[in-house]
């Protein structure tokens, strides 16, 4: 059945404004699922023509991802000319966020972070997040213009509780999404490393778990999908970044219990996705000055749009 751009259009129109859960249970249906998925082939598909071309460690990061959901690289590795700025930056917040005061013992405190009213973006972050080279990358992997939805500040205290993203999960920000998680500090056996099902491992749990609900997995419920050998922990040192798609792999931040794990995560999705994530925007004084040194693509990066 071919659905035209129009009609899709109308259709995404009157549901956008629905609740998210009506709007997941709608998006189920087999009509509406088998046009949205119409939509977004014939969108992928056109952009073919426009994804820029990438040198071969570009490349290589992407065949990582398609084969096997996450790859790590050093943080020097990638190039890029901001990468000194936004690394000062990541640290002093994480200074910040050390100075936060937690009380232990209560699941919802395990992982500390910033609340929405505490910052806003800082112009470090959004000239690293939008360099292009790395814009290339995400562009590449994800196959459409790509939304940055902006980044997460995190402290997980070694308390080996397991609650919230400290369980097994998909996420559903989107159909491809890049998560860029960069370690502030060296991250050791039982130093809650990211921790990650390789892909293919991932599609044959689904099926065997029937993992449609987007809910959390304890470790018992995982081990009766997926041997415990291949769960990959991500041990590495501080500077190392890990680029993943979590919605393509299962995943968790595994409960530190030796030491405490300081972290920063940046997130990409295409420019229609499922979930927007609510952020501080940056203040309109900054803007100004970070406008004015990025080009037209870059600033594209932070508008949603509709696919079709
Ligand atoms: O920070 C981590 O190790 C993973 C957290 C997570 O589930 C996510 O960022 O989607
Ligand atoms: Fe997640």
């Amino acid at each position: 059945m071919q659905i035209s751009a129009n009609n899709l259009s109308l259709i995404t129109n009157k549901v956008k404004n629905l609740p998210y859960k009506l709007r997941r249970g709608l998006d189920k249906l087999p009509l509406i699922h088998v046009m949205k998925e119409q939509a977004y082939q014939t969108a992928l598909d056109y952009h073919t023509r426009f994804l820029p071309q990438l040198d071969s460690l570009g490349t290589s990061i992407v065949n990582t991802l398609r084969q096997e959901g996450t790859c790590v690289v050093p943080i020097r590795e990638l190039n890029l000319i901001s990468t000194n700025a936004m690394m000062t930056k990541a640290f002093s917040l994480a200074g910040e966020l050390d100075n936060i005061s937690h009380s232990l013992n209560q699941a919802e405190n395990c992982e500390v972070g910033f609340g929405q009213t505490d910052h806003r973006e800082f112009p470090e972050m959004l000239m690293w997040a939008l360099e292009s080279n790395l814009l290339d990358i995400v562009e590449n992997y994800i196959g459409l213009p790509v939304l940055y939805q902006g980044y997460a500040m995190r402290k997980s205290i070694a308390d080996g509780q397991y609650s919230g993203v400290r369980r097994w999960h998909i996420d559903w920000e989107d159909r491809r999404i890049i998560k860029i998680i960069i370690y502030l500090n060296d991250v050791a056996a039982g130093g809650g490393p990211y921790e990650y099902i390789p892909r293919t491992i991932t599609s044959k749990a689904i099926a065997t778990l029937n993992y449609y609900n987007l809910g959390y997995l304890s470790d018992d419920e995982m081990r009766q999908a997926v041997l415990q050998k291949d769960w990959v922990a991500c041990l590495a040192e501080k500077g190392s970044v890990i680029i993943t798609d979590t919605s393509s792999v299962f995943h968790r931040a595994q409960p530190p219990t030796v030491k405490e794990r300081f972290s920063i995560t940046f997130c990409y999705t295409s420019t229609s996705p499922l979930v927007t994530w609510k952020i501080p925007k940056i203040a309109p004084q900054q803007w100004e000055t970070v406008k004015s040194r990025l080009n037209q693509r870059q600033i594209n990066c932070l508008h949603k749009r509709r696919l079709s």
